[in-house]
């Protein structure tokens, strides 16, 4: 990831095992940097640091922070464009930012997360068979044929993004993969609305929640378990935007994204849109399947201290998802010909089930803040698109901060709050390296 070139390995590496030490030697007892710390940080980076007496105390530069020598590892799976690795048993592949830079996320960019083995692809698609049991008037089973004939086709523009979008900004780290910002798509699904198949069904005044079971394996291979089975409360399965989904954009899902069909459970925790969907379940009280109760998808109401062991029982289950941006044009490292100024910076921002608001870019450490401009969703649930630009005084280090404010007013903060065991909802304004010159 980090392009740069020239480093002071010693720096680089005490920041890389004891920040708070490297911190006490580079800057002073009043927070500002050291002259000779200055010039090594400088050293360190590659560069001039022209905005380093706006840098706080604290920071690592993101050119040290990200890790040193080999960056990510990038693999290519079928019909995906390289991505980010996180764990091949299950298969885990993050996006990296610059692959989200298209306003619909194209099929090759969706990013990939299991939980369990992949299964056998369908020999006939269309035959595919969903059951929607339980809490209704009358059970049904719905070939993926019948399903597209019998109710209205809809298409939307819908984030779908995993519960730990963000894990690795947390401190202490958390267990899980450990996503950037990437575990997020804002693809064109196709597909039929829950609601409509459970009208059909005849949903009872007792069916509450739902359970949702798919046909991947258990990572052990035991047949009596799943690889994950959530469900969530009957009002999010009733609104219009949850979807029976068939196709994306355009075409036929790819296996591996859970052709061919699969939930789609926009602005909530990714988990909830059930891959190689099998089976509905309709329950008079809250599913218990794998990924349900404990600190399973679940976050504090009253914060705990970060690292302290923790049941989850007090816990919440996860709604809607944090505000987020991302940076889709710059990548982290990059370098530019000495001279340049003016950088065009575009990217995209979300809030779950709430609209983003503002989207503001920091040049100088977050001492100053530009407003981009922001476009309207496609639809609800849809992403929104941000652009601007930003102007630089000279060359050197640059850090380009990026942070949304969504429709409540909340925004990102400059560190992930509500730690919890398994690592929800971090969403810290992020930070991009550049070197110009
Ligand atoms: N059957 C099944 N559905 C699943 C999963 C899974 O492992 N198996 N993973 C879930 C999780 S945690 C996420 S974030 C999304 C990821 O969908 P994607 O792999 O298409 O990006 O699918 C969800 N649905
Ligand atoms: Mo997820």
């Amino acid at each position: 990831m980090m392009r740069f070139g020239k480093r002071e390995r010693s720096l680089v590496e005490l920041y890389a095992d004891d920040p708070e030490r490297a911190d006490a030697i580079v800057f002073n007892r009043r927070g500002a940097l050291k002259g000779a710390s200055l010039a090594a940080m400088g050293a360190a980076v590659g560069a001039a640091i022209p905005f380093a007496d706006r840098m706080p105390r604290g920071l690592i530069p993101a050119a040290l922070a990200q890790g040193t020598a080999q960056g990510p590892r990038l693999v290519t799976f079928e019909g995906k464009d390289p991505m980010i690795n996180l764990g091949d048993r299950p298969l885990v592949l993050e996006a990296p930012e610059t692959l989200l830079d298209d306003p619909v996320t194209p099929n090759n960019r969706i990013f990939i997360r299991n939980n369990g083995q992949i299964p056998e692809p369908a020999a006939n698609p269309d035959a595919w068979k969903v059951r929607i049991d339980g809490e209704v008037n009358t059970p049904l089973e719905l070939t993926v044929g019948e399903l597209r004939s019998r109710f209205q086709n809809v298409t939307f523009q819908l984030q779908m993004e995993c519960g730990g979008n963000g894990r690795s900004f947390f401190v202490p780290q958390t267990r899980g993969n450990q996503w950037g910002n990437g575990a997020i798509c804002n693809a064109a699904w196709t597909g039929v609305r829950l609601k409509d198949v459970l009208a059909a069904a005849g949903l009872k005044p007792s069916g509450k929640f739902t359970g949702h079971y798919g046909a991947d394996p258990h990572l052990s291979g035991a047949t009596d378990r799943a690889a994950i089975s959530r469900g969530m409360p009957i009002e999010k399965a009733l609104e219009e935007h949850t979807l029976i989904a068939f196709v994306v954009n355009g075409g036929p899902i790819p296996h591996i994204n859970g052709a061919p069909v699969r939930l789609i459970v926009p602005g909530w925790p990714g988990s909830l849109s059930q891959k190689w969907l099998t089976r509905i379940q309709i329950l008079d009280k809250p599913h218990t399947g794998q990924g349900m109760g404990g600190t399973s998808y679940r976050v504090p109401v009253v914060p705990i201290v970060p690292g302290s062991q923790n049941d989850g029982s007090s816990f919440v289950d996860m709604t809607s998802m944090p505000v987020r941006s991302i940076l889709t044009n710059v990548a982290n490292g990059t370098r530019l010909p000495s001279g340049t100024r003016t950088i065009a910076l575009r990217g995209a921002a979300w809030a779950g089930e709430k609209t983003v608001r503002a989207m503001h870019v920091s040049i100088d450490y977050g001492s100053t803040w530009q407003e981009m401009r922001l476009g309207a969703p496609a639809n609800k649930y849809a992403w929104q698109r941000w652009e601007g630009s930003v102007t630089l005084p000279s060359d050197g280090y640059f850090e380009i901060w990026y942070r949304a404010t969504d429709s409540d007013g909340k925004m990102q903060p400059h560190v992930a709050g509500n730690w919890n065991p398994q690592g929800y909802g971090a969403n810290p304004i992020s930070r991009v390296a550049i070197l110009v010159g």
